[in-house]
């Protein structure tokens, strides 16, 4: 198989016309020679990679073999003694900056590092590892997103052009034609690697290739900016559909990501994209699902974090008429922009604004919409400053001062008065009666605190679902679909919570779908060449611990646990702990942390390392309780907006009452038919499931992005960093898997000359 094969730098003329400066941005330049250890030096003196503090691994000749000690010469000229172990063979220099990774005589740790890493700082970020795709996030502007290069791998195969998101999208397209297959390409990789700028490549990719609008493309081929500067701005001759699909992405961008330490632009919530296309493979069509967002980020940040950009957008940007209709005040008067107005650098705010504005006309919202909208992000705003106190002789809270209530109830279309009465003295379902219940402070605070992220997460839903309405040209037919994953990759924090747990049990079955695609293949190959082979699905491997989590019952799982949890009156996080750890000790994936004290704290052993969770406001978290008597006068809104917003909620109050969590709440996430609440767990079991039914039923893609260091910074790569990536992305765990099979693919001809 001449692809897997393929050392040498594909042929330059494939890219008729590209200037020479541009090009060194994708092709590899013939230096073989110069690179590295050369051909005769590296036999002569025996040179392999051995451990090093700042480089991960640094080149060594061997100078002498003993038993399980050797000695080795480093590059400075000293000597040192390293264990067998420890070694790692050096690749021939002929393999310097090899595009695909499998190729190599060597598979090992060094090697991907070294490759990657030499690759990188000749501006080459795209490289294959076999099955997959690696990308090292670069950093700056590279000029490799241009129409030109576009049209360059434009029905190219994989190894007839250089590595690049563009090669791994046009070949999922075309297999899509040719096999009818569905396809996916699954971007992951930590916060800040990547992910939703290739995302963004896939879709930009495709928005030219596969358009139905045949018109004449005028595109200034010299800059990547103003390509992409005029693809924003609509200018770009895409037909309909092609633009309305480029501007979801600022629109969902603007409300659901953030500015965290790790990145300017974080997105928090995971999303799935599904373009449609018809036979002949145009675009007919488009769908998006969405996963976990981080509504917390609406009333708290982080240190020099914020929260979603559209709250920055909108209090900088709104002017005149829309600024008063929004009753919006000045950034340091808002609790809940705990920072006043945090700057991005290179970033303008207000002209965002506009710019969002702008995708949502295009999108084909009202103005009424584009205001409804904006109401619920202010009056999101507005609910921090609402006050409460203890009064002086009981526990009762109290608001001395409604301006922010007032303001509030304004902006929602709901009365001030039933509004504080639902916070403050709530009616609620006692035994068989309903009465009205004093709310102390912190309970008030919570409410008004739970009220704030739903209402977001609800303006949220409404806006996706909103995009997918304009998106959805169910009239055109559609034959078959590429999906685009950009979701967070795996996550080991200091202090790791439910939602790392959910986070890192999704990359555990995309994990599990990689070896399985992985091992599939590897036993087509085989089977191919009548290699007789015993097959191990590696996916396997991941089922125990996707269980411990999952698993319904005999015995229930992690997720099962909690939610049975939620539904005992005297149950606390603590009892959880328990349960979980009666049940569970002595599973293979599970254990209790040694070195802490804290009693909450459990392990997981996840194929990426242990991770020690706490498991404070578990039960919380779980139910995400919400008052019902406020979300009933909400239903009721004077506004068609708002009512919309909360129409599957209840009208009458008391009905729903959980007793146990805060004594006038109702989970905040919908009710099933049979009237069960659903906790955040198992809905988000049930849409992951989903997920991988229908990734399970494509062929999958995967692009693994890779942070190369935490300081935002071009042409620096912190080796450690990227070795734990390459470990957590299971890119290790693949080399270990192919070594268990046959690592080495040489074509019949060179392996007799050889
Ligand atoms: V998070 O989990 O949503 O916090 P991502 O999505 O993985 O994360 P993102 O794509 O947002 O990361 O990339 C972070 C930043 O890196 C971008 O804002 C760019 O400034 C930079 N970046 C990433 N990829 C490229 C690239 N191919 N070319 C240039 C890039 N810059
Ligand atoms: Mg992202």
């Amino acid at each position: 198989d001449a692809s897997i094969l393929h050392t040498a730098p594909p042929d330059p003329s494939n890219m008729a016309d590209l200037s020479v400066d541009d090009s060194k941005y994708l092709f590899l330049e013939n230096d073989f020679h110069k690179s590295g250890v050369a051909q005769a030096d590296w036999a002569a003196k025996k040179m392999v990679w051995v451990p090093s503090e700042r480089e991960g691994f640094e080149p060594a000749s061997i100078k002498e073999e003993k038993e399980e000690q050797v000695l080795v010469e480093l590059s400075n000229g000293q000597k040192a003694t390293v264990n067998k172990d420890d070694i790692q063979k050096m690749n021939p220099p002929k393999f310097s900056k090899v595009e695909d990774m499998a190729a190599l005589t060597f598979l090992n740790e060094a090697s991907v590092l070294h490759n990657l890493r030499e690759r990188y700082f000749s501006s080459l970020i795209y490289t294959y590892s076999g099955l997959f795709c690696v990308v090292v996030n670069p950093y700056k502007m590279l000029p490799i997103y241009s129409e030109k290069i576009i049209e360059m791998y434009k029905g190219k195969k994989r190894h007839e052009v250089p590595p690049h998101i563009y090669s791994i999208t046009d070949n999922a397209y075309r297999n899509m034609l040719q096999d009818r297959e569905d396809q996916s390409i699954l971007c992951t990789g930590e916060s800040g690697a990547g992910k939703t700028e290739n995302t963004k490549k896939v879709i930009q990719y495709l928005a030219v290739v596969a358009s139905s609008h045949k018109g004449k493309k005028d595109v200034n081929p010299e800059s990547v900016a103003a390509a992409v500067a005029k693809q924003q701005s609509g200018s770009l001759a895409y037909g309909e559909l092609e633009k309305q699909l480029l501007q979801a992405n600022p629109i969902l961008e603007a409300f659901g990501n953030a500015k965290t330490i790790k990145n300017d632009n974080s997105s928090r919530f995971g999303k799935f994209i599904k373009l449609n296309f018809d036979v002949t493979g145009f675009l007919v069509g488009a769908n998006i699902d969405t996963y976990l967002l981080e509504k917390s980020r609406c009333i708290r940040q982080g240190n020099t974090e914020r929260a979603f950009h559209i709250f920055y957008y909108m209090v900088a940007g709104a002017k005149d008429k829309m600024r008063e209709e929004l009753l919006l005040e000045d950034f340091n008067s808002y609790r809940f922009l705990i920072a006043g107005h945090v700057e991005i650098p290179g970033q303008q705010d207000d002209e965002l604004f506009d710019e969002t504005l702008e995708a949502m006309e295009i999108m084909g919202f009202t103005d009424e919409e584009r205001l409804g909208m904006l109401k619920v992000v202010s009056t999101v705003l507005q609910l921090g400053n609402i006050k409460f106190e203890k009064e002086r002789n009981s526990e009762q809270a109290t608001m001395p001062e409604n301006t922010a209530a007032q303001k509030v109830c304004h902006l929602q279309g709901i009365n001030v008065t039933d509004f504080t009465r639902a916070i403050l003295t709530p009616r609620i379902k006692v035994g068989r009666e309903v009465v009205q219940k004093a709310q102390t402070k912190q309970q008030a605070d919570f409410a008004v605190e739970a009220l704030a992220k739903a209402m977001y997460e609800r303006l949220f839903r409404w806006i996706l679902a909103r995009v997918n309405k304009t998106l959805d040209k169910s009239k055109r037919q559609s034959s078959s679909f590429l999906g685009i994953l950009d979701i967070a990759g795996f996550e080991i924090f200091e202090d790791n919570s439910f939602e790392q747990l959910c986070i890192n049990y999704t990359n555990e079955r995309l994990q599990q779908l990689f070896n399985h695609t992985m091992f599939i293949l590897e036993q087509e190959e085989y089977k191919r060449e009548g290699i007789e082979w015993n097959f191990i699905d590696f996916g396997l491997d991941l089922q125990p611990c996707i269980e411990l989590i999952e698993r319904p019952n005999n015995p229930p799982g992690i997720l099962a646990l909690l939610d049975e949890e939620c539904w005992f009156p005297k149950a606390t996080d603590q009892s959880f702990v328990d349960k979980l750890l009666n049940t569970h000790t002595g599973h293979v994936k599970f254990s209790k942390p040694k070195q802490h004290k804290d009693k909450l704290m459990f392990t997981v052993l996840h194929y990426a390392g242990k991770v020690d969770y706490n498991s404070a406001n578990w039960l919380t978290k779980n139910m995400d309780p919400l008052n019902d008597n406020v979300t009933a006068l909400l239903n009721n809104s004077s506004s068609n907006f708002i009512q919309d917003l909360w129409k599957d909620v209840d009208r009458v109050v008391g009905l729903d009452t959980i007793t146990k969590m805060s004594e006038s709440s109702v989970p905040s996430s919908t009710k099933s038919k049979k009237g069960m609440f659903r906790t955040v767990g198992q809905l988000y079991k049930e849409s992951l499931g989903k997920l991988m039914t229908t990734l399970h039923n494509t062929q999958p893609n995967f692009v693994r992005c890779i942070i190369p260091n935490h300081e935002k910074r071009a042409g620096k790569m912190d080796a450690h960093l990227v070795l734990e990536q390459l470990r957590c992305n299971g890119v290790l765990e693949g080399i270990r898997i192919c070594r268990q099979g046959f690592p080495n693919r040489i074509v019949f001809q060179e392996f007799r000359q050889s």
